[in-house]
């Protein structure tokens, strides 16, 4: 869930391998879905729409920590949506 000025993700914790399907909408205006790796390099992204879910599917390659940033200036705090996610080794590794 994206809104002025931040995002809300369910769960930030995910491991390598495991396949992620990712529901992205937006409780206010549009806002980009973007995740970066610890390059800063896109790696998946999509809108956040109002009053409508984009589905997007990621399965991550290598741990690490992965930041979503908006990609779709929406406001004065739109430099501040910043999220992170963990991503864990493969279970067993
Ligand atoms: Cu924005």
């Amino acid at each position: 869930m994206a809104r002025q000025f931040g995002f809300e993700l369910s769960k930030n914790k995910f491991r390598v391998g495991q396949p992620v399907e990712f529901h992205v909408t937006s409780e206010d205006v549009n806002h980009g879905f973007g995740i970066y790796d610890e390059k800063l390099q896109l790696i998946a992204q999509t809108q956040a729409m109002p009053e409508y879910t984009n589905t997007i599917y990621y399965t991550f390659k290598k741990p690490g920590k992965y930041q979503v940033l908006c990609m779709e200036y929406c406001g004065i705090g739109h430099h501040a949506m910043i999220s992170t996610i963990e991503v864990l080794p493969a279970q067993g590794e």
